[in-house]
């Protein structure tokens, strides 16, 4: 039901102190007054951590370079061994952390079990890989020669993970890394530090456990841009892994690079659904309201940018705007709830300047207002907006981090795709279509030109087993997922000769 003025959000049934109880750790060594956590539910505090110095990171980095040093020696099954161990305690405390993971970031339980569910998924694939590492033979041009490719442990893996997704992300690379034989920091957001000290803990005690793990095997920093530098910049981070904003990787990318190290850069996108006359309606409405609201806007595949065929938009757009009216919009503990909080007073202002700025660049905004909580006057809970748009305006082409749908048009497919694509970013995009042509074209060399292509499903929800990421400024990283795991490898190319003679490659002569 549309319930214009929601229940003020249920007090916590569980406080984190509980929660963390349960999971068998503790927050006493993270005790602090540097960062105070906030629920987005309720805008109440959750706690007050201390944070890791800039000194401090040389110290963590170090540590993590001697268990690096350690590990890679462990035989790679023995290494998944340890995943496995992890992903077995997470399924145990799935609900624990998920209601963890709801209290901190705001998603809907549903939501946070999903997410939860991805870190008990990559586990089992990270396990699997352990035992699939594999390098290949190649022909060489010389008789009596091999050429084989050994994929060999990188070194340490620094982590930076947003608010969003605060604990599978971190589990895409780091149980990946894990089991290529590299050490690890994760650098989490400032807004979801609980999440991660609960995830990185859990994971900890396992490795304390395993006799073949060396101490500091996972380490985490808490802080603020500052730790996020100081792995961007540190010599002995073989490889950084940034999920966040355009700005910060470009931030993050040009440091790592500049020392030659390795970047892994998955920022913005800027999702897009073409919905084309032969569109089966009820699954494209379904999969577009999902896509453009499901964690309140706030994925990095959210849908952004519908462009639906002038035959079918008026019809389309109505049913849209009458189904985001029924939307539950309220606590995300409660089971009923589509739509939990923005993060923060941040997050409501940006949404509103992007909504503003449409109106003034010829928008006709539908929803987008605050919905007031009881009580909570610093929870930014809001209806999300559907905005029909003239065309791809400069705020269009923008990623605003808040449920905002912009609606296009157009006539010809190619049309379509090229608005798709006339965008900076280039993560995730989809087709809703019953015509194989239409689905083909989208799809291919011709068609969209994100890291993710999809038909007949949203822009947002992607599998574990594909590889994740995008292209233009979303970074062109892939973080996890297909082989992406030689990201946390380098490969080493061996030429070994099984003759009594020398010969040299390209015909080369040299006698003595
Ligand atoms: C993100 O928002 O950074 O594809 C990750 C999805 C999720 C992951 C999103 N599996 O929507």
């Amino acid at each position: 039901p549309n319930d214009a003025s929601p229940s003020a959000p249920r007090a916590f049934t569980r406080s984190v102190g509980d929660l963390f109880g349960e999971l068998g750790l503790s927050l006493d060594a993270h005790q602090g007054s540097a960062l105070t956590v906030t629920s987005p539910i309720d805008g109440s505090t959750l706690a007050s951590l201390r944070t890791d110095s800039a000194d401090e990171m040389d110290a963590m980095v170090a540590r993590a370079r001697t268990a690096f040093l350690d590990w890679r020696a462990v035989p790679a099954p023995h290494r998944g061994e340890l995943v496995r161990r992890f992903g077995l305690l997470v399924r145990e405390h799935k609900e624990a952390l998920s209601q963890l993971l709801t209290i901190e970031n705001g998603k809907i339980l549903t939501e946070a079990r999903g997410e939860v569910q991805e870190v008990i998924d990559i586990c089992d694939y990270a396990v699997g890989l352990s035992r699939q590492l594999f390098g290949m033979t190649i022909a060489s041009e010389r008789a009596e020669h091999r050429l084989t490719e050994y994929w060999h442990p990188l070194g340490v893996l620094g982590l930076i993970s947003a608010f969003n997704f605060p604990a599978a992300v971190w589990a895409w690379g780091t149980t990946v890394a894990l089991v290529c034989g590299d050490g690890a920091i994760w650098k989490p957001s400032e807004k979801t530090p609980l999440t991660a000290l609960a995830f990185a803990g859990l994971l900890q005690k396992v490795a304390a456990d395993y006799e073949q793990a060396p101490e500091n095997l996972v380490q985490v920093a808490l802080g603020d841009a500052a730790c996020g530098i100081a792995l961007a910049d540190h010599p002995d981070v073989a490889v950084v892994s940034a999920t966040g904003s355009v700005r910060m990787g470009q931030d993050v990318g040009v440091r790592v690079q500049r020392r030659f190290g390795r970047p892994i850069l998955e920022l913005g996108g800027n999702n897009a659904a073409i919905v084309t006359p032969s569109a089966d309606v009820a699954l494209a409405l379904r999969g577009t309201i999902f896509a453009a609201t499901g964690t309140c806007g706030q994925r990095c595949t959210t849908l952004r940018r519908l462009i639906v065929h002038e035959d079918i938009r008026e019809s389309f757009v109505r049913r849209l705007i009458a189904a985001v009216g029924t939307l539950n919009i309220g606590s995300p503990l409660d089971e009923a709830t589509h739509v939990g909080p923005l993060i923060d007073k941040a997050a409501f202002d940006g949404m509103q300047r992007a909504l503003d700025a449409a109106r003034s660049q010829g928008g006709i905004v539908h929803g987008g207002e605050r919905i007031e909580q009881a009580g909570s006057p610093e929870a930014y809970y809001v209806r999300p907006a559907i905005v029909e748009m003239p065309g791809q305006t400069e705020i269009v082409r923008e990623e605003t981090f808040a449920p905002i749908l912009y609606i296009l048009s157009y006539t010809e497919l190619d049309q379509a795709i090229a608005l798709q694509n006339g965008v900076s970013q280039g993560l995730s995009s989809c087709i809703f279509t019953r015509d194989v042509l239409e689905a083909e074209r989208f799809q291919s060399a011709l068609g969209s030109d994100c890291g993710i292509v999809n038909v007949n499903i949203g822009t947002s929800g992607a599998e574990i087993g594909g590889a994740f990421g995008g292209e233009k400024v979303t970074g062109g990283g892939r973080v996890s997922g297909s082989d992406s795991w030689k990201n946390y490898m380098r490969r080493a190319t061996a030429t070994v000769n099984y003759s009594t003679s020398l010969p040299l490659a390209q015909g080369v002569k040299f006698d003595l």
